[in-house]
């Protein structure tokens, strides 16, 4: 008994020292700073967040850029837009999402990157309706569809939500504005007479695309096809058009596939920075570095080693990350009402200077580069 008692009150007494120690189950505390990772579903759309507000403010009248040194600085307005490309995992848009966020960090305002897993319409559509009933305060939108994506950004727009199309445009109705990389029918044409050169406008060739609804290429591939209208291609033939949807793998086996059906052919354009890499290996891999010539969009970073290899001597591209900065300042302008986005208006895009909105709602950012064994490694993107 006495025993027991010893016990309860040392047992009490163990409690109140504890107690007064202060002794707390530790809590989990998420640092900060770190962004949260990229989804991987269309309809969870948490993604890489960048804070803006680490450095820099917006004045509200001029919209200019104001450093204010240390963290916790006063962000512009707290908006927060998000920038949708056509899939998450494509080093291409990854480039573009550092453009933006250095935008971001400029205006002051949130850049939100977040985007389907695969190329396609309907999970980017679900995403963007997501991101309406969130609230976002813009959306910039690499679209996978042209038209199917009008009563989403119709959606968002009559919900108050500003909406620009950048890199693959939207119709019109389902955005303001479509911020292109560069003039469409140019593209088109220069990527044939590329591969002219290159194959010496003589021989079969095809086109490996990226999805057969993607608005950019199926825009360029009209042009391509009108640019081989002309006589000094008679002797180049078309054999086929097929679609990598922006996939590696896909892109690598549709590759294989044409080089298989067309045993004589001369070359590949593929205008998609995925589709252009798994065709320069899939030649590579087949042992036809220069019989099987590969041209069309391409970053720097993923051809260098083909361009110096033969199997893609020369292709071009516009630089992603000004594309991506260019999109912001667009979109940041018409949400905080410095201009309408209507035709004629113009604005200011910060280190890229003056833009203005074209007849067509087209803010364009300027002409591609082309890269080959001379300049190649001057750039790293
Ligand atoms: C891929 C995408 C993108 C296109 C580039 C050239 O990364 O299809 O939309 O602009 O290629």
């Amino acid at each position: 008994m006495r025993n027991k008692s010893i016990a309860v009150v040392m047992l009490i007494l163990l409690i109140s020292v504890l107690t007064a120690c202060g002794a707390e189950t530790p809590t989990a505390t998420p640092a900060a700073s770190e962004p949260t990772a990229t989804t991987a579903s269309a309809t969870e759309p948490t993604a890489t967040t960048a804070q803006a507000g680490e450095a820099t403010a917006t004045t509200a009248e001029t919209g200019e850029a104001t450093a204010t040194s240390g963290s916790g600085a006063a962000t512009g307005g707290g908006k927060t837009y998000a920038l949708v490309p056509k899939n998450l995992g494509n080093p291409y848009f990854d480039t573009a999402n550092k453009g933006a966020q250095e935008a971001a960090k400029e205006l002051g305002v949130t850049v939100n990157y977040t985007g389907p897993s695969t190329a396609d319409a309907t999970q980017q559509i679900q995403l963007i309706n997501s991101l309406i009933a969130q609230g976002v305060n813009g959306l910039a939108i690499s679209a996978d569809d042209s038209d199917a994506l009008v009563p989403a950004g119709k959606a968002a727009l009559d919900a108050k939500i500003p909406v620009v199309s950048w890199d693959s445009q939207i119709a019109q109705g389902g955005r303001t504005v479509h911020v292109n990389q560069a003039v469409s029918e140019d593209i088109g044409r220069t990527e044939v007479q590329l591969l002219a050169k290159l194959i010496g406008s003589k021989g079969k060739i095809a086109i490996l695309s990226a999805t057969s609804t993607a608005p950019n290429q199926n825009e360029w591939i009209k042009w391509m096809k009108d640019e081989l209208t002309k006589p000094e291609y008679k002797d180049m033939q078309l054999v086929a058009t097929v679609y990598g949807d922006d996939q590696d793998e896909k892109s690598y086996t549709e590759a294989q596939g044409l080089m298989t059906s067309y045993p004589d052919l001369a070359g590949i354009i593929s205008p998609t920075t995925v589709g252009i890499a798994a065709s320069a290996r899939a030649v590579t891999d087949a042992n036809k570095i220069g019989k099987v010539i590969v041209t069309g969009l391409g970053t720097p970073n993923q051809m260098r080693a083909y361009v110096k290899s033969g199997a893609s001597p020369a292709f071009e591209l516009w630089n992603p990350s000004d594309l991506g900065y260019l999109s912001i300042y667009t979109l940041d302008a018409i949400a905080s009402g410095k201009i309408k986005g209507s035709p004629g208006d113009s604005f200011k895009a910060g280190k890229l200077g003056d833009y203005k909105v074209d007849n067509d709602g087209v803010v364009l950012l300027g002409k591609p580069t082309v890269f080959d064994k001379d300049n190649i490694d001057k750039f790293d993107f």
